[in-house]
């Protein structure tokens, strides 16, 4: 079984897996070559290029997963959503019933991921992981009423007390659109799929027991392929993840992984090594990997990885001292 595989389902092994977020990111030079001729949503729609993109950290460094390029909004295009690039997400701001209206992505919008899942999966080595994703229900939701990033998304908190049966609706409809995703995405071999719940953390607790977590469990449910949930900054609600289902839970920076651990209980955990520490030096990169590896105490179930996307300035050379650390 591959070792990522084998990891979601807490099999014991000599040393963790790892893959790292935004792996195939602009801080590796040949990506941003690759982006000068092509952009963005031009090089996602066109599996040549994104399977180029997405194996590109792989010829580098002895990575356990490739993770599809594309991106959380990448579905919605194929919704009838408008969406442009700069370097975020930008789009015409909708309201909630309207995002409950949407219809499931179109097939032929999809297929560029789909193929390149596909061609990502004949072409790494067999004990490679082929991770798919999608974006939660809740912070697709957040981009679709604020139109673009923000810093903690008023829009959605306004919806959500001022119009909860919409919002609510709005969700509902998101999840199945993304159960629908993800499910065609296993189907073309993704050995396993992450959520990217990434502003889940502007809710309180009742909103996430209410709305995020049902409907990132309703996007999971019965998913054929292990599944992991990252919603960054949710140490105020970490003991409600739970309710999503997930075989895997991403925790970022702001936590010990052991501490955490007990309070997610029987399930396997991602992360936790500040994406910080790899714009440091060699040595600070080797002690503070080798914390997180001894907080979580080679326990079957760890997933080594960052606790949020590498940072843009990252000297490549200290991602290959980071997974020198956790193989050696
Ligand atoms: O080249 C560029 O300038 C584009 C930057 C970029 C990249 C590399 C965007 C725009 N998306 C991506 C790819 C991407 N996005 C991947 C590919 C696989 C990999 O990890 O290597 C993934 C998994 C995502 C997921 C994503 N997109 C998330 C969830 C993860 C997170 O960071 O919390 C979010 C929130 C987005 C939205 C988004 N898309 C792009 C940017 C710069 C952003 C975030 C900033 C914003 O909200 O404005």
């Amino acid at each position: 079984m591959k070792p990522l595989i084998a990891a979601l389902r807490r099999q014991p092994l000599e040393r963790p897996p790892i893959w790292v977020m935004r792996q195939a990111g602009r801080y590796l030079p040949e990506y941003r070559r690759i982006r000068e001729q092509h952009p963005f949503r031009e090089a996602v729609s066109d599996p040549d290029v994104a399977t180029e993109i997405t194996l590109l950290p792989l010829r580098r460094f002895d990575l356990d997963a490739a993770i599809v390029f594309a991106d959380i909004m990448t579905p919605l295009e194929a919704m009838g959503v408008e969406v442009e690039y700069s370097p975020g997400p930008r789009l015409r701001p909708m309201s909630p019933g309207k995002v409950a209206e949407l219809p499931d992505p179109d097939p032929a919008g999809i297929e560029p991921v789909i193929e390149t899942i596909r061609r990502v999966g004949a072409q790494v080595a067999p004990e490679v992981a082929v991770i798919g994703f999608a974006g939660a229900p809740t912070t697709l939701l957040a981009y679709l009423l604020e139109g673009s990033g923000s810093k903690d998304f008023p829009r959605l908190r306004r919806a959500l007390v001022s119009q909860p049966r919409a919002t609510s609706a709005a969700l509902v409809r998101l999840a199945e659109a993304m159960r629908s995703y993800l499910s065609a995405q296993i189907g073309a071999g993704a050995d396993a799929v992450q959520l990217f719940d990434s502003w889940a953390g502007v809710l309180s607790r009742a909103q996430f027991a209410d709305l995020a977590g049902p409907s990132a469990a309703a996007t999971l449910e019965r998913l054929e392929a292990p599944t992991i949930y990252f919603a960054p900054a949710s140490g105020h609600f970490l003991d409600l993840l739970p309710m999503v289902g997930a075989d895997c839970y991403g925790l970022d920076w702001r936590i010990p992984i052991d501490r955490a651990w007990k309070t997610l209980g029987e399930v396997a955990v991602q992360g936790n090594l500040d994406p910080a520490v790899l714009l440091t030096d060699p040595d600070t990169i080797r002690r503070t990997a080798a914390r997180v590896l001894e907080e979580a105490g080679g326990r079957p179930g760890h997933v080594f990885n960052l606790g949020h996307g590498i940072h843009r300035d990252t000297p490549p050379e200290h991602l290959q001292v980071l997974v020198e650390t956790v193989k050696g």
